[in-house]
């Protein structure tokens, strides 16, 4: 369980200490999970039952989800399924991961806000340096800006960025292919709550990994950024 806080949101993302707001993970079963949903605790505290895998469970089994794979093509899976419960208003900061992923929404509705791989030096990815310090707390797959409430000052190249976002509502029983290096933020919309599985997989064809680049600047994107945003800031002091 992520408790990512209400103050979440209203932090400088590059104070954060890890993915959330510096909280710890919580153990909670998932009937207490419920509970605190029906409650409104869910919703009150950002409590965000993330990427939990399905491996052990009924769901993890359901043959119509493998099927989806094959109908899909998708060969080498690099995870079990995982389930995504939270309430409505929860927001997903915006990251890429250094996979494919399939996002195949249950019930309610997300809002996908998308950019393409080449925008990875506009979003302002964590360096590669807070991503060793911090480990896998705080990978440097997640942007430090928020690009519904950009801040220009700090971040100037997210005016770059802005013009090439695309937004897609994901509604129960659609699936979205999420291709290695595509940024995404997800926002569960309604007043209730949502739920999702997501996967993800190794990507293939080989070539295509090789060729795209992708996967090593889903590794060393932080890195790869960093020449391009002091190269930018020089020009802007010009
Ligand atoms: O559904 C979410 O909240 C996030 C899912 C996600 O980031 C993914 O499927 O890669």
């Amino acid at each position: 369980m992520r408790c990512y806080g209400r103050d979440r949101y209203r932090q400088d993302k590059r104070t954060w200490t890890d993915i959330g707001s510096g909280t710890k993970p919580r153990q909670m079963t998932f009937t207490e999970y419920a509970a605190a949903l029906r409650s409104g605790e869910a919703a009150d505290q950002d409590l965000y039952l993330a990427k939990c895998p399905l491996k052990t469970t009924v769901l993890g089994d359901r043959t119509s989800f493998r099927a989806l794979r094959d109908r899909l093509g998708l060969r080498f899976a690099a995870s079990n399924l995982n389930l995504w419960v939270g309430p409505s208003g929860h927001v997903e900061a915006l990251h890429y991961d250094p996979s494919d992923g399939t996002l195949m929404q249950l019930f309610g509705e997300k809002k996908l806000l998308l950019f393409p791989p080449n925008q990875t030096a506009n979003l302002y990815p964590f360096s590669i340096a807070v991503h060793l310090k911090h480990g896998m707390r705080l990978r440097s797959w997640f942007s430090q800006t928020y690009p519904e409430q950009p801040d220009f000052a700090a971040f100037p190249n997210l005016k770059i960025a802005l013009p090439q976002a695309q937004e897609v509502i994901l509604k129960a029983g659609e699936l979205i292919f999420l291709p290695v290096g595509w940024w995404h933020e997800v926002t569960s919309l309604g007043d209730g709550m949502t739920c999702s599985v997501n996967q993800f997989w190794h990507v293939y064809p080989w070539s295509r990994a090789l060729r795209s680049r992708n996967k090593w600047r889903a590794h060393f994107g932080g890195l790869l950024a960093v020449p391009q945003q002091i190269k930018s800031k020089l020009k802007a002091e010009d």
